[in-house]
């Protein structure tokens, strides 16, 4: 069986952005292992991510951490990416590194540090409109240990006033996108804890503030198709970030623990008009790689991104509200998952090979010597590291 027309144009539709932090060390708190030819700086990090899209035709921009990623001239490192065949993408801030952060960043009771934090932002802006950027996603950490710590109504407005003053300064062809997570490293309460007072806050900014969707943000059990679902109805949906997770934001390869579950958001996102030329829902990966090789579990990523798109594809929707309307229950479950139990895999190695890609982009990197080649130029540095 081939693709049909319609699933194959679509699938061309696909753009996966890549987190520059991937290309860096990372590790647990136990441990960071290294890997030989980590980068060394953000245009190394660049280059690897490019191998990606090289090989892939998937990932045709990089997501930026300020300050993980600062350089000096951010018009060169565009430069760079550019020459590398890829763009820069979303700017991620950062308002958790920083000694000053300890109670809070934009939700601090502190006058000063709620300063500090927002013109964080606004530097973000300013890069963003050196390097050409879309996106500024925003994830705070803000939130508390203890009951009584704080005063959550509080946080929540003075969160409100200073988003307000960030998205003021955010261009017309530009957004904001706040990331939502249940817990981590407040373990009270987070100030922005679920997709409901994301929506809550971004709604209240205007139309260019919409919603990050982070996969490993959520307790146990969620169903997160159907946030996807509530977010693309009230036009909210800004972006994912994807990954994958068994216990809590594990940031593992996305689709590594619930293919099916990956399946299902995908299914959604297209029902919903998220997807490619439909919407603007950005697709991204936040992922770190501990122990396996880095770029190879970006490639991996991307690549299972591209196998549950190509299975939701499939879903027969004719038949399916067919089904739906008769309240025929087995029948309607049993056509979404005669496309999720179809293996695209053949299908897609000839729709890479139409398109000038390796069919197996995994082996071609593999054999491409790319890692061997930086293991030897790159050693003597210090590698960057989730976090620099
Ligand atoms: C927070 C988060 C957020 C950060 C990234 C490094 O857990 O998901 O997106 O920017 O991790
Ligand atoms: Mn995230
Ligand atoms: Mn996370």
């Amino acid at each position: 069986m081939a693709f049909s027309s319609h699933v194959a144009s679509r699938l061309e539709e696909q753009a996966i952005e890549l987190p520059s932090w991937a290309f860096g060390n990372s590790g647990t708190r136990f441990r960071v292992f290294g890997t030989p030819g980590t980068p060394r700086d953000p245009f190394e990090k660049i280059s690897d991510a490019a191998q990606v899209h090289k090989f892939t035709g998937l990932s045709p921009s990089v997501a930026l951490h300020i300050p993980w990623d600062k350089v000096d001239d951010y018009a060169v490192l565009r430069r760079h990416a550019e020459d590398e065949g890829v763009a820069l993408g979303t700017i991620n801030s950062n308002t958790f590194q920083d000694e000053d952060y300890k109670l809070g960043s934009l939700a601090h009771r502190d006058d000063r540090i709620r300063r500090k934090a927002i013109d964080h932002h606004l530097e973000c802006i300013d890069i963003m409109d050196a390097t050409g950027s879309r996106d500024l996603k925003i994830w705070l950490a803000d939130g508390t240990n203890y009951a009584g710590q704080d005063d959550m109504r509080g946080r929540q407005d003075r969160m409100a006033e200073a988003l307000q003053e960030i998205y003021d300064r955010i261009g017309e062809h530009q957004r904001l996108v706040l990331e939502y997570k249940i817990f981590e490293p407040a373990f009270y309460h987070m100030d922005v804890p679920d997709w409901g007072t994301s929506y809550a806050q971004v709604a209240a900014l205007g139309d260019r503030a919409t919603v990050c969707l982070d996969t490993g943000h959520h307790a146990p059990s969620t169903n997160i198709e159907f946030i996807v679902m509530q977010l693309l109805r009230l036009g909210k949906l800004g972006s994912f970030d994807f990954n994958s997770r068994n216990y809590a934001d594990d940031d593992l390869i996305v689709g590594a623990a619930d293919p099916f579950q990956l399946f299902r958001i995908l299914v959604e996102v297209l029902r919903g008009g998220g997807y490619g030329k439909d919407g603007d829902t950005a697709f991204m990966l936040d992922q770190c790689h501990n122990i396996e090789d880095k770029i190879p579990g970006q490639i991996r990523s991307v690549l299972n991104v591209q196998e549950m798109t190509a299975r939701a594809l499939l879903v027969d929707r004719e038949a399916l509200t067919a089904a739906q309307v008769e309240g025929d229950v087995l029948k309607a479950n049993g056509i979404l998952m005669d496309a999720f139990y179809t293996d695209v895999r053949p299908d897609l190695a000839a729709w890479r090979e139409e398109r000038g890609l390796p069919a197996d982009p995994m082996k071609a990197f593999a054999d491409s010597g790319y890692l061997a080649q930086i293991a030897a130029d790159r050693v003597g540095g210090v590698q960057a590291g989730w976090g620099a």
